[in-house]
């Protein structure tokens, strides 16, 4: 069973294993698509605190992380799905029901949140620290 998931995975932390762990653990072998720096500044506004090759490499490192590759656009996902021979996609349940329309092609999964951790809080954490 091929599972694959996306995320940009930017200041890598524990919701982030919790997620890549929980989505192996649904098959066999997990190919992780993640958002290029430029697809990240296009959904939300700005770089990525850790660049593409550091995220990249993060997620190689990863015993959880079969296979990883760059994101470049949120239109392609269904060619990426194919292209991978996917049989399940797997989100975290912020992005409930986003991706039913892919349904016809493979199974899509959402599993909870881990809660009250995230890159933003973080950075928000940081930077007003005294
Ligand atoms: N996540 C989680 N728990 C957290 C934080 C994140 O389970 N506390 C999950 C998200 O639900 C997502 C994955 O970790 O499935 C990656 O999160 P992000 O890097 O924030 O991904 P995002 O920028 O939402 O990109 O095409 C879809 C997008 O590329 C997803």
């Amino acid at each position: 069973m091929r599972i694959i998931t996306f995320g940009t995975y930017d200041v890598f932390h524990v919701g982030h294993v919790n997620i890549l762990e929980r989505a192996r653990a649904k098959g066999d072998y997990l190919i992780v698509g993640v958002s290029s720096d430029a697809l990240n500044m296009s959904k939300k506004g700005r770089n990525p605190i850790y660049s593409q090759d550091d995220r990249i490499h993060i997620l190689k490192s990863l015993r959880c992380v079969d296979e990883v590759f760059v994101e470049e656009s949120l239109e392609l996902k269904e060619q990426y799905l194919i292209d991978h021979k996917a049989d399940m996609l797997v989100m975290g349940d912020d992005w409930e029901g986003k991706f039913d329309h892919l349904k016809h092609i493979c199974d899509v999964v959402y599993l909870p949140r881990t809660p009250s951790i995230s890159t933003t809080e973080t950075i928000e954490i940081v930077k007003n620290l005294p």
